[in-house]
Parts: structure tokens; C-alpha cells; sequence
């Protein structure tokens, strides 16, 4: 089986925020770590264009819509690449193979009879990019938008989304883990079994998306036309090549709560209505909350959060999206606790023990380190932790826990900091009687700092090969190198630079 992760595609009608690192940050993590496992995987990011909200404001800045997007589309390629995340391909729904195939989609749901023409009648809030109900206004305006909404009357076509109740129903009740996490199976179900009312595929009055086949007056909605970007970038993501019989079978996707409704109602009823597999799991995470205050506060001139990129490195970032929050929870993730865990966490429990680790294999002996009979690769407790670690890192990211599974890679990182505390190795050089206790103590640090390397690169894809370079070990990430006492010998080990240094830059 193969795994693809898809992240949202996400609207340019402005730049980046932290909020749409976290998701991107977190689709790579679990992307690489696959990888690591020997998976077959895939990585698709992208931005979605034909919203109105779009063309509204390529409107206001005197541009036309492509030619907007054109432009600020650099700062949403460079949002993966500021984060060291690595997407096998980028999609924007004005390519044309995306075109292409949404009209092909959408021609097969409109053949198959799910698709009727009514006159739409009602409300639609141009920040959800979504037609309202009048229950969910309050005082009239959109709750999320605190806006009231646009009056629009027009001859739109519908999907039947209301003849997939029961087969949505059924398909949940098979499937207990489609989506994650559980409250959110449950929310979605609910959702679903409340009752579904058809939803209008098409716009008449705006000139910006994707025309329909059968009636090139509208063109698509646009989440009509987005959502299908999962499956359109596997047509034309390698020119030459169908990926969807590899990949689309290993299909997940991952989100925030604002758009499951979209994700977990409207796109499985519309596969199914176009005659594909659903994909294989849904994840649905919550919201970042940052105080604002505190960003300007502590961060002074940093307006942008992305900007901590530039002060601490992709990695420091990646690991405080990880583990700031408990992935899928909402959380309020304080700028601050960035800094903290650099200095704490980064600098001193891993970056010293690398560098205290290395500093005392050069300096007791000789920069020499490897297994050695009876002596090395007998330490049965740190073994055990290592096996458990292990597991459960690989359980955990089975289910796109993120956060639970660096906690766990972190308790073998403290561990091995108690075990150079207790183990006291200065002491041991005193002693000649103890030259191999001391040799065998060495090796289970570097082998316990290798093998933690390897857990970690997914979550520090440039601090990992450092690791294993300072030791003298092999670049090779796949997973079954996590496991105890299979350092091998190196020479010419040198205490290592600090991995994360001290900062100089800011507290204002
Ligand atoms: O909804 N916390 O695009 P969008 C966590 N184009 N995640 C956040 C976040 C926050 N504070 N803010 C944003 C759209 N996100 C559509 C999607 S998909 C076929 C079309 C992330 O630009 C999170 O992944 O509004 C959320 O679901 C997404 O950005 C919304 O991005």
C-alpha cells in the first residue's frame, strides 16, 4: 500500500500565516517518516484560486484574476520550502491538467444524474466561500466572519448530496477509523445524519473558475472545482504518467476542522457519485490559537510568524508545531514557548548530550567507538525502552499522532541524559579498573543519540544527518535502524558543534 497525504489547498487571497505552516509542517512530518518505513509516498500541497474572495481582491489591487494569482502564488511555493517540507507536487487549480479533469468529474456526476438546474435562492458569505443557512447566522452575519452575508438569486446547478445519505451512513458505520480522531468521526456522523440538503455546484454571475461542460454561462464552485485537486494532480503530477491506480489507493488527507463538512460529507458523496474509492483516512486537526499580544510583545518587529523560520531554522519550528499543541486538539501556542523549547528541550537535552557525547568519546578514547564483545550492546534496560519507544512512535504516527510520538522519542532523550548523570563517565576515567565499563556506557549514549537521530529526522530533517555525521554512522533514515546496539565502529570521532547555539536575536 502506498501513502499519499494531501494537505488543503489553500486560498491566495493573501500570503501565509503560521496557521497553514502547521498544516504542511505536519503532513511532512508524517510524509518523511513513511518514507523512513520504506512506504511508497506522495506529498501534495497547492493553493486554490477561483474563489470569489480571490477575485474580489485581484479586483481592488486592478489586476486581472490569473494575473494576480500568478504573482502571489511565490510566497505559497516558498511556504514548503521555508519549512524544509518537501510536496512531490505543488497544484494550483488554475493548471490546466487540473481543468481538464475537473470537467470530466464533474461531466461524470452530471451523466451519472446526481446534477439538477434549480434557482438559488439565499446567502452566501464570500469569507467561508460558502452559501448559508439562516439558523447558522447570528444577528444576521456570519458567525466566522462577523459579516453579514451576500443576498444572491441565480440559476445554479445542484448536487443530489441528499440521495447519499444512507450510503454515507453505511460507509461511516464500516469504517470506524476513516476519520480521526474519534470526535470528529462523530461530528461528521452526526452531521451527516442529521439530514443533507443538496448544495449548488455552479456560479452564474462570476466570470473566474472553471467552466462548466454542459453549460459554459456558469462556472464551477469552488469547492466544486478545489476538492477535486486530490485527484486531478495525480494525472498530471509526472507528465506521462497516471498515479492514481498507485497512489490514490493509499489516499489520506489532512485539514483543520474549519473545512471538514467539505472534506468529510461533500467530497466522499461526490466520489462516490464519479464511481471512485474513497480515500483510505481523514485527519482532522484543530486550531493554532496565537495570542497576538504576545507575538508583538516578545517578538517586536516580527509581524510575520513565519518569520520565526528566519530566527530559529526549520527544524526548531517543525519540532514546536509538533509539540506545542496535542495534535488534532486546539490548542493556544504561545510564541515564547519557541524559544523555550530551543534552548531547552533543542539546546540542552539534545544538542549537549551530542556534544558531551562526542567531547568524551574523543577525549577517553581517542575518538574510537564501536561494539565490542561483552562489553557493548548489553544494557537490557535501555534496550527495553528503545523497543517501546519504538513502537509506539510507529503506532502513534499510524494514526497522525505527531505530538505523542516525539513526547515518546523525548523520553529516550532524557533517559539517556539520566544515564550520563548516573553513570557519571568522568568519574570512570579516573578509574583504570573501569576502561571498559566506560567504553560500553560511551557506546550506549551514541548508539542511543544514533538511533534517536534516526526517529527524530522526520521532525528534524537537517539536525538528523548532523547527529549521525558527528558519529560517524551511516545517513541511512529507514526506520528499523531505531533499535538498540547497532552503532558500528567509527573513528575520528571530535566533540560536536553545538547543534542548536545560543541566540543572540530577540526577546524584543
Ligand atoms: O479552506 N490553525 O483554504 P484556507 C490550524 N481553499 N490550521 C490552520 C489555521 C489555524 N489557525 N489556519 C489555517 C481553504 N489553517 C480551502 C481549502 S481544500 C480542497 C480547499 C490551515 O486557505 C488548516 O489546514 O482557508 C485549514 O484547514 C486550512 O489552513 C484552511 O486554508
Amino acid at each position: 500500500m502506498t501513502y499519499f497525504l494531501s494537505t488543503p489547498i489553500y486560498y491566495v487571497n493573501s500570503t501565509p500565516h503560521i496557521g497553514h505552516a502547521y498544516t504542511t509542517c505536519a503532513a511532512d512530518i508524517l510524509v518523511r517518516h513513511m518514507a523512513q518505513r520504506g512506504e511508497e509516498t506522495f506529498f501534495l500541497t497547492g493553493v486554490d484560486e477561483h474563489a470569489t474572495k480571490v477575485f474580489r481582491v485581484a479586483e481592488e489591487l486592478g489586476l486581472a484574476p490569473q494575473a494576480y494569482t500568478d504573482q502571489i502564488v511565490g510566497a505559497w511555493r516558498d511556504l514548503p520550502a521555508r519549512l524544509n517540507a518537501k510536496p512531490d507536487f505543488f497544484i494550483r487549480t488554475s493548471d490546466e491538467g487540473h481543468k481538464v479533469f475537473v470537467r470530466e468529474f464533474l461531466q461524470k456526476i452530471y451523466d451519472n444524474g446526481d446534477v439538477y438546474e434549480d434557482v438559488y435562492s439565499g446567502l452566501y458569505c464570500v469569507g467561508c466561500e460558502e452559501f448559508k443557512t439562516e439558523d447558522s447566522l447570528v444577528d444576521g452575519k456570519c458567525p466566522i466572519h462577523d459579516r453579514v452575508p451576500e443576498q444572491i438569486e441565480e440559476k445554479n446547478y445542484f448536487f443530489r448530496l441528499s440521495a447519499y445519505q444512507d450510503r454515507l451512513l453505511a460507509y461511516y458505520d464500516a469504517h470506524p477509523d476513516w476519520v480521526l480522531p474519534d470526535f470528529r468521526f462523530n461530528e461528521a456522523r452526526s452531521f451527516i445524519a442529521g439530514g443533507l440538503q443538496d448544495f449548488s455546484i455552479s456560479r452564474a454571475g462570476q466570470p473566474w473558475g472553471i467552466p462548466l461542460p454542459w453549460d459554459e454561462s456558469q462556472v464551477a464552485y469552488v469547492w466544486a472545482d478545489a476538492l477535486i485537486n486530490y485527484l486531478s494532480a495525480l494525472t498530471y503530477a509526472r507528465p506521462g504518467e497516471d498515479l492514481r491506480d498507485t497512489f490514490w489507493p493509499g489516499a489520506r488527507h489532512l485539514m483543520a476542522k474549519d473545512i471538514i463538512r467539505f472534506h468529510c460529507v461533500y467530497w466522499p458523496a461526490m466520489l462516490m457519485a464519479a464511481g471512485y474509492e474513497l480515500p483510505q483516512q481523514i485527519f482532522v486537526h484543530g486550531y493554532l490559537l496565537l495570542d497576538d499580544k504576545k507575538i508583538s510583545k516578545s517578538l517586536g518587529n516580527v509581524v510575520d510568524p513565519l518569520d520565526l523560520i528566519d530566527i530559529y531554522g526549520a527544524d526548531p519550528v517543525r519540532y514546536w508545531c509538533a509539540r506545542a499543541v496535542t495534535f488534532g486538539q486546539d490548542g493556544s501556542a504561545s510564541i515564547d514557548g519557541i524559544r523555550e523549547r530551543y534552548e531547552r528541550e533543542l539546546g540542552n537535552d539534545l544538542g549537549n548530550l551530542l556534544s558531551r557525547t562526542t567531547a568524551m568519546i574523543a577525549k577517553y578514547l581517542g575518538g574510537a567507538i564501536g561494539p565490542k564483545e561483552g562489553v557493548t550492546g548489553t544494557n537490557t534496560t535501555l534496550a527495553n525502552e528503545v523497543a517501546v519507544m519504538r513502537d509506539g512512535v510507529l503506532a502513534d504516527l499510524d494514526r497522525f499522532d505527531i505530538t505523542s510520538a516525539v513526547d515518546k522519542i523525548w523520553l529516550v532523550v532524557r533517559a539517556l541524559n539520566r544515564y550520563v548523570t548516573e553513570s557519571a563517565p568522568w568519574e570512570m576515567a579516573k578509574d583504570e579498573t573501569k576502561a571498559a565499563a566506560l567504553e560500553g556506557v560511551l557506546y550506549d549514549l551514541a548508539d542511543g543519540l544514533r538511533l534517536v537521530a534516526v526517529a527524530l529526522a522526520a521532525y528534524l530533517p537537517e539536525t538528523a544527518p548532523k547527529i549521525l555525521t558527528a558519529l560517524g554512522q551511516s545517513d541511512d533514515l529507514s526506520f528499523d535502524r531505531v533499535a538498540y546496539g547497532q552503532l558500528v565502529a567509527a573513528t575520528g570521532i571530535e566533540g560536536a558543534a553545538p547543534l542548536f547555539p545560543r541566540l543572540e536575536t530577540p526577546d524584543a
